[in-house]
């Protein structure tokens, strides 16, 4: 069976009763924001490629009242092997967007190894974190809240808070960008900040966990959570940062999500390696960005390159056209082709990225042997977490059944439709 998926309202319930036990009284401010699946275009963003995802109706929820104590506090209820539950740090003295123009920039790090991306950069985002010196240290949950804090570009003079998700944590469907964009929208709520682009709210909590999970992630799982909408995927450029919606809602397809229950985890050496190797590539071919090269380019230097940058660049460029031309298929309802597509991206992942594991290989091959199925791949950053399936609606149950009965581990499914990004609930 499917996992039931909690409503945001029980959500807000359990955060609220947390809020009164905690600090007491009533929380008067209540946000959401969700975890993503990607469809489609895995690892292209940090290439200024295309990418496919959508919300999910799994989501981080923030309820909590501003103070002028010029402290933060917040308590999670998630019951994280990272402790404590509770953390107060001080407020900025001032917000990110005041520091003067002479204030020194954020020095180049591991998140800054592609050539410099034509995204559009904020001038908030590009400053450090204000006067207080918000830094990252233990839990590490915490630092996802308190990098928003810190780049937040209005003043907050303080607040108390509970968090609560939905979204697996390391299952690949980034939970850790949901609370980066529910941090970010809890403080709009709070100060009554005008409200700045969406395109800079998710850049401002991309820099976050650059600078304070010191994860150099692409704009992708920010940018859905800020700007996804109910019925729809979002085509996301991500060089230009223009998106396109694309309806997903025709009743005779589900798309299945599958967590294998391998925890992923990106703070490790794989990501930014990829990324450093892609940036190799680009740079041997000449261009700005793979997003700028193609599969004929990559032949021509082969020589030039090793066996494996050559592999990683393969992927990179092929997924980027196959998510075009997936999209493509997609509007003209031609699942058999979209879910091939999705099949060899995920053979792309295994083989050239080297980002699958046994278990999500085993979850994809699973699935493609059952009837209904048009395709499945692994979702999100690899290494465990999630597979995606795109699935006849009628042959949902026998997926599942046959799932369970033969792969080697213990899998959770989530049967989702595309739902809103980022939103202050009302009370
Ligand atoms: C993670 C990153 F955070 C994204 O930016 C993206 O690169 C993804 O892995 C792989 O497509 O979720």
């Amino acid at each position: 069976m499917a996992a039931k998926i909690p409503s945001v309202t029980s959500l807000v319930s359990e955060a609220q009763t947390a809020f009164t036990n905690t600090y007491g009284g009533v929380a008067a401010v209540a946000v959401s924001a969700p975890g993503r699946v990607n469809i489609i275009g895995e690892h292209t963003d940090y290439n200024d490629g295309f990418v496919f995802p959508m919300a999910l109706p799994l989501v981080t929820v923030i309820v909590g009242n501003k103070t002028e104590s010029g402290m933060c506090r917040v308590k999670t209820l998630t019951n994280m092997a990272d402790r404590p539950l509770q953390v107060q740090f001080e407020a900025p003295k001032s917000s990110s967007s005041q520091l003067t123009p002479s204030s020194p920039q954020l020095t180049p790090s591991s998140s800054q190894l592609t050539p410099s991306s034509s995204q559009p950069t904020p001038s908030s985002s590009q400053l450090t974190p204000s006067s207080s010196q918000l830094t990252p240290s233990s839990p590490t949950w915490a630092n996802y809240v308190k990098g928003v804090v810190a780049y937040f570009p209005g003043l907050v003079s303080g607040f108390d808070a509970v968090v609560t998700t939905s979204v697996p944590l390391g299952g690949g469907l980034s939970s850790s960008a949901s609370l980066e964009v529910a941090t970010y929208t809890f403080l709009e709520a709070l100060t009554a900040n005008k409200p700045t682009s969406l395109k800079e709210k998710a850049l401002v909590c991309q820099k976050a966990e650059h600078k304070f999970a010191n994860v150099p992630c692409g704009i992708m799982d920010q940018f859905i959570s800020t700007m996804g909408k109910k019925g729809n995927a979002l085509l996301i450029d991500c060089r230009s940062l223009e998106s396109t919606l694309v309806p997903l809602s025709d009743p005779a397809i589900a798309l299945v999500i599958t967590n294998s229950n391998v925890r992923h985890s990106l703070s490790g050496t794989e990501y930014p390696t990829r990324r450093r190797q892609c940036y190799q590539a680009a740079t041997t071919l000449g261009k700005d960005s793979l997003r700028d090269a193609t599969l004929s380019d990559l032949e021509k230097h082969k020589g030039s390159l090793s066996e494996v940058v050559y592999m990683r660049a393969r992927h990179a460029i092929s997924e980027i056209q196959r998510t075009q031309e997936a999209v493509d298929v997609l509007r003209k309802k031609d699942y058999v082709k979209f879910g091939k597509l999705m099949t060899d991206s995920h053979n792309s992942l295994r083989v050239d990225y080297e980002v699958s594991c046994p278990e999500l290989d085993q979850l994809v091959d699973i699935a493609n042997t059952c009837p209904g199925v048009y395709g499945a791949r692994m979702t999100g950053g690899g290494f465990g977490g999630c597979t995606v399936t795109l699935v006849s609606c009628e042959c949902v149950s026998d997926l599942i059944a046959h799932t369970n009965a033969t792969y080697k581990g213990q899998a959770t499914f989530y049967v989702c439709q595309p739902e809103e990004g980022a939103q202050v609930l009302s009370l």
